[in-house]
């Protein structure tokens, strides 16, 4: 197994699937392990375009760079080393080339194996993580580390000052978000609502719903999947229209951290996938959250053991406008009636949105448990 080193290397390898997340998740966790725990990070990453979308200062044509003292490589262009690594971990079971699994087992020490896994709320992931699951044909140990909700899980990445940040962000800061976006900060009577989905979100059904609102609501949607059903709702390429009470901005995409940012100035965040959605809990706004799609369905099992967890501790009413509105965003079935029960329900969701903030931060956080994971692995 790895050896203690004095300043270990740490390999993070990401295979992009599609969209953003998978991206932005292990560039999250290499920043973290590199700012927090001044870790040598190298993130291997076979498409360095999409992290390009979220860190707009990377070149997306250099094999290897540094980005806040991350090494950044070209995964499809430079082959790894598994001796130069004292932890490799493999986010979302991306795989390794033969060649470099049997260069890790001819080893004297190899690198100690880690399989980051995708984010669920369901329960099995409390007992599954940490588990061993060797290699089954070499002597290589490999081990599950399962991000999620509770303490017994590996928890959720969270950069140290992200709470107060996000708590320091007041009226002033969100005005100049609002400023700096060519826009003029709404007042507290209108509901501010951002949009991240996939295309098949029922968004014209939300839209008719917003603008039949007896309310004012402004709409932010970054550049995406959802914006052609935006425009087509609207009749309108322009970015910024009006019908009925609802006002819709398009907004380009956003460096990752600036999504933040629109995240903290909105009242009700949708948001899809696996990082916007934590982003979002760590916003302390109320969420919807539409998961990202599996042929089997496990994307609903998925929902609905967040949505017990996360609405615990919510009134009833809100409990069911929460549950039952979110389930038919996920599903793609209509929500326009089911609109009005959400707004209703959102005082209250704002109160739990906070808490559930505070309750997920004292759980204990993804890059730090990371780190420990591997010291007792070493030991
Ligand atoms: O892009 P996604 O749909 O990614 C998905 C999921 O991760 C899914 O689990 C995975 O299987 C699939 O990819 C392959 O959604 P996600 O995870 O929210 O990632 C979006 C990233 O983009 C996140 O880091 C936030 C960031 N973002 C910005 O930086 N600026 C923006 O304007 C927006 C809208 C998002």
């Amino acid at each position: 197994m790895a050896p203690a080193a004095s300043n270990p290397v740490w390999d993070i390898f990401c295979k992009v699937v599609d969209n953003f997340g998978d991206a932005g998740v292990c560039w999250r966790i290499a920043a973290l392990l590199h700012q927090e725990h001044s870790l040598a990070v190298r993130l291997w990453i076979d498409r360095p375009q999409i992290l390009k979308a979220l860190r707009p200062d990377l070149d997306a044509d250099a094999s290897r760079q540094q980005l806040d003292g991350v090494e950044v490589i070209d995964w499809s262009r430079i082959k790894p080393d598994p001796a130069s690594a004292n932890v490799v971990i493999e986010a979302f079971g991306c795989g390794f080339p033969d060649d470099y699994v049997t260069a890790m087992a001819g080893l004297p020490l190899p690198p100690l194996w880690i399989v980051l896994d995708y984010l669920s709320a369901e329960s099995w992931v409390d007992t599954h993580h940490g588990l061993a699951s060797p290699h089954p044909s070499l002597a290589l140990p490999r081990w599950y580390f399962y991000p999620g909700f509770a303490a017994a899980t590996g928890g959720l990445p969270r950069e140290r000052d992200l709470l107060s940040r996000r708590d320091a962000f007041d009226a002033q800061a969100r005005a100049g978000f609002f400023h700096e976006s060519g826009m003029t900060a709404p007042d507290a009577a209108v509901l501010t609502v951002s949009l991240f989905a996939y295309a098949d979100a029922p968004v014209t059904d939300l839209l008719s719903a917003l603008a039949e609102d007896s309310s004012p609501t402004l709409l932010l949607v970054p550049a995406g999947a959802v914006v052609p059903a935006v425009q087509a709702f609207f009749g309108t390429t322009a970015d910024q229209a009006r019908r009925g009470n609802l006002e819709v901005r398009l907004l380009p995409f956003l460096p990752q951290s600036r999504y933040d940012q629109l995240l903290w100035a909105c009242d009700l965040n949708f948001v899809r996938g696996e990082d916007s959605f934590v982003r979002a809990q760590w916003a302390g706004k109320p969420l919807v959250w539409q998961p990202y799609r599996q042929d089997d369905g496990v994307h609903q099992r998925k929902l609905e053991a967040f949505i017990q967890r996360y609405t615990a501790e919510f009134e009833p009413a809100t409990v069911v406008a929460v549950a039952a509105f979110t389930a038919a965003w996920s599903a793609g079935t209509p929500v326009r009636d089911l609109w009005p029960a959400l707004r209703a329900a959102r005082g209250e969701w704002a109160r739990n949105a906070l808490g559930w903030s505070r309750k997920l931060a004292d759980l204990g956080e993804m890059s730090a448990k990371l780190v420990e994971f591997v010291r007792n692995k070493v030991k």
